[in-house]
């Protein structure tokens, strides 16, 4: 089965996408989310000018071996955009798999370890108050996650926190916006609000926090400490994960569950938080750690260690990321939680798919392959928008981890 075009989609319904759609001579196709949020254009010119020619003509059935040669062949190892590159050629093998042997890809993955996969909802507000309103909102959806950020007192805005919209889209069109940053007035806060949200919503919801790798070791051991009597589902990207070993601090002085990874992309970046059980879940995804084929070897590795998985799956993860995620989801034993946040319906209206929500759950779907599809001809009216996500500042001027 010869692979005899490829070629790479930009586009922007409501937000950039860069879909790589690889064709067969049987005339079947296989889609991959080749997106890398803020820096497009180099995995579309990686694809375009480095990938595309070594494919045609290549066995598409040859999924393992096509994933080696891309990353053993290629000289230079791993980087988001070179795993970014591999990730979508592997997915839309993946989904050529599947179609050719009319089967979801689930199966493919050794079929479902369970019946749906429980998804969780980012919930946001300028106060505490119109933070507990929207996540009442996500539990009226039937979410039993929600994740929930809020505007600090003293600080003008706060990353995660949406700026109106119940669905927002954190990057912007034109120059990165510049956020201000306290740590301290930060740790001072964060604690009343999970206070609030279990006075009001109770024990039974699972709550989440993402810090953005804002914060020093001792710094999240601190929050993650104070935060231990509202028991967090996790508490995500405490520190820069650069330094894996910073996790060992943070581990010694908290019960806070704790997750990181959707900006690594590869197992070498978590195989010592894996190894020495630093974390208890695993946020790789698809689309930026190698696709399919690699995120199962993290997941192995993960599951000896008692780590979970709990894939990445903001709005730039283009709905091929998420139908690829949700296959993996329901199919490893390990799973732990997939984050999904609502795109907007320009990109729903391009993108079709067979996965579902319901009840706080989803499905991927018994479509073949992946079960999911790119309208060309709609997703030419959305041209590509330089945009960014905002850059951070401490108070006194001095750059911050975003
Ligand atoms: C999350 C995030 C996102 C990322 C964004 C980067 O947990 O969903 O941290 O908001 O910042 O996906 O591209
Ligand atoms: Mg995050």
């Amino acid at each position: 089965m010869k692979i005899t075009d490829a070629k790479v989609i930009v586009c922007s319904p409501g937000r950039n996408f860069v879909t790589l759609k690889v064709t067969t001579e049987d005339g079947l196709y296989g889609l991959g989310d080749a997106t890398l949020n803020g820096r497009e254009l180099a995995v579309a010119s990686y694809l375009a000018d480095h990938v595309i020619p070594l494919l045609i003509g290549r066995d598409a059935r040859r999924v393992e071996d096509t994933w080696q040669y891309l990353y053993k062949g290629a000289y230079w190892r791993r980087g988001p955009v070179t795993m970014t590159a591999i990730s979508a050629v592997d997915t839309a093998l993946w989904d050529i798999k599947g179609k050719s042997l009319n089967v979801p890809v689930y199966q493919l993955l050794g079929g479902a370890s369970r019946d749906a996969v429980m998804v969780y909802g980012h919930a946001s507000g300028a106060d505490i108050e119109s933070t507990l309103h929207a996540v009442a909102e996500y539990l009226r959806l039937g979410y039993k996650a929600v994740r929930v950020q809020s505007g600090v007192p003293g600080m003008a805005t706060v990353y995660g926190v949406g700026r109106g919209d119940f669905y927002y889209e954190p990057a912007e069109p034109g120059r990165p916006p510049e956020c201000l940053w306290s740590s301290e007035a930060y740790l001072n806060f964060v604690p009343h609000l999970f206070e609030r949200l279990r006075k009001e919503f109770g024990s039974a919801v699972h709550l989440l926090h993402d810090v953005h790798h804002r914060l020093t070791p001792i710094e999240a051991a601190r929050l993650g400490k104070s935060l231990e009597p509202y028991h967090l589902f996790w508490l995500e990207d405490p520190v820069p994960a650069e330094l894996q070993e910073s996790f060992r601090l943070i581990r010694q002085h908290t019960t806070t569950p704790l997750a990181v990874g959707e900006v690594f992309n590869s197992v070498y970046d978590c195989q010592q938080l894996i190894q020495e059980q630093l974390i208890d879940y695993i946020r790789t995804t698809v689309v930026h750690a190698g696709g399919i084929s690699h995120l199962r070897k993290i997941a192995s590795l993960a599951e000896l260690y008692h780590v979970r998985t709990g894939c990445h799956g903001a709005t730039d993860m283009s709905p091929v990321c998420i139908a690829a995620a949700l296959h993996f989801d329901l199919s490893v034993h390990n799973f732990g939680i997939q984050e999904y946040m609502r795109h907007s319906a320009e990109t729903e209206r391009v993108f079709s798919h067979a996965y579902t929500f319901s009840d706080g759950m989803m499905h991927p779907g018994d479509a073949p392959g992946l079960g999911v599809d790119i309208d060309e001809g709609l997703a030419a009216q959305y041209p590509y928008r330089r945009a960014y996500l905002p850059v951070n500042r401490r108070l006194d001027g001095t750059i911050h981890s975003w």
